[in-house]
């Protein structure tokens, strides 16, 4: 069987996490090696600097027009929950002012908006050809699907969208929704993004199940690579805190599983039978949240995928070395 090179669209909430970094940096590594077509990075979160410093590792990697896209409303809150979560650094506008990475994209103001650019590049696509993988929120992908031309490209040029994702349970289990789907966000903005476009994505979604967990962790291999390497410096940001660079997979695994899902399979165990869904829950007390389960009464297209656990240390082993692996450019 001959496997082709993947047209992804990568859909990053860059800022709210370094594992956003190393999942870029690992598509581009891809690029190099022939496997990938990296056609546009879309970021979805209100951050200004995300685009910037994701030009920057575009940059790095030899791509500097790589397309940017991003979410324009200022209403994801991001920060303030990373910060509540004392999970928060704002290594996006640090590593932006830093000169010593370069680029020509700063904030927002500097690309399209996600669904113009979406647009534009699914157009030029055969059709059934391209995937999504989606490391972050689901706003720019809501706001695609509602839109009447971006509905009907999505229809014939995607081929499938592969989600972050988190435990699913059958039905009547309601477990609090994964703060990368919005579940944690106190606006709600992108949790109900979540619930419109699993109730009304019209391709294929592959949702993960769950991720590769401790001690299958990566990154301190990056101390070994140039100091203007972005990726780099966005782990040394993050991880500072920690006094270890060695950080989890989520976002990597999930690119991993986009790209050798067919090639790979037998890494890979499917739940197929079922509907994903996700609702809001409403306490007696007015406490509202997020939750989401698997209804195996109704059947779909959608999947859920788990790594098989004996694949564990040989996927992450590859992950490290992708991240790490020098540019061709
Ligand atoms: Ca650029
Ligand atoms: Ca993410």
């Amino acid at each position: 069987m001959c496997f082709g090179q993947i047209k992804i669209i990568y859909e990053t909430d860059m800022e709210t996490d370094c594992d956003d970094a190393g999942a870029l940096a690992m598509l581009h590594a891809l690029q190099d090696n022939g496997e990938v077509d990296l056609l546009a990075v879309m970021h979805n979160t209100s951050d200004d600097f995300s685009v910037g410093y994701i030009d920057a590792v575009n940059t790095y990697y030899g791509h500097p027009d790589l397309p940017i896209g991003s979410y324009k409303k200022d209403d994801t809150y991001s920060r303030d929950i990373a910060i509540l979560l004392k999970c928060c650094t704002d290594y996006t506008q640090q590593i932006v002012k830093d000169i010593r990475f370069v680029h020509d994209v700063d904030t927002r103001k500097d690309v399209p908006d996600a669904v113009d650019l979406y647009k534009e590049i699914l157009q030029q696509q055969p059709d059934s050809s391209v995937v999504i993988v989606s490391v972050g929120y689901l706003l720019n992908l809501k706001n695609l699907i509602k839109d009447d031309w971006g509905l009907q490209l999505v229809r014939k040029k995607v081929k499938e969208l592969i989600i972050i994702g988190r435990t699913w349970f059958p039905k009547d289990t309601m477990l609090p929704l994964s703060m990368n789907l919005g579940g944690q966000q106190i606006n709600h903005t992108a949790g109900m993004a979540s619930m419109e476009v699993f109730e009304h994505w019209p391709t294929p979604i592959h949702v993960a199940g769950n991720f590769i967990t401790k001690p299958y962790h990566r990154g301190k291999e990056l101390i070994n690579t140039p100091e203007n390497n972005p990726v780099r410096e966005a782990y040394r940001i993050y991880r500072e805190r920690y006094g270890d660079w060695d950080h989890h997979l989520a976002d990597l695994e999930t690119v991993y599983y986009a790209i050798y899902r067919d090639q790979k399979a037998e890494y890979f165990s499917l739940g197929t039978a079922g509907t994903p869904k996700i609702g809001l829950h409403s306490e007696p007390n007015g406490i509202r949240y997020f939750y989401n389960l698997w209804d195996t009464s109704e059947d779909s297209h959608h999947v859920y995928w788990l790594t098989k656990e004996d694949k564990f240390s040989e996927i992450s082993e590859r992950i490290g070395e992708l991240m790490v692996q020098t540019p061709k450019q």
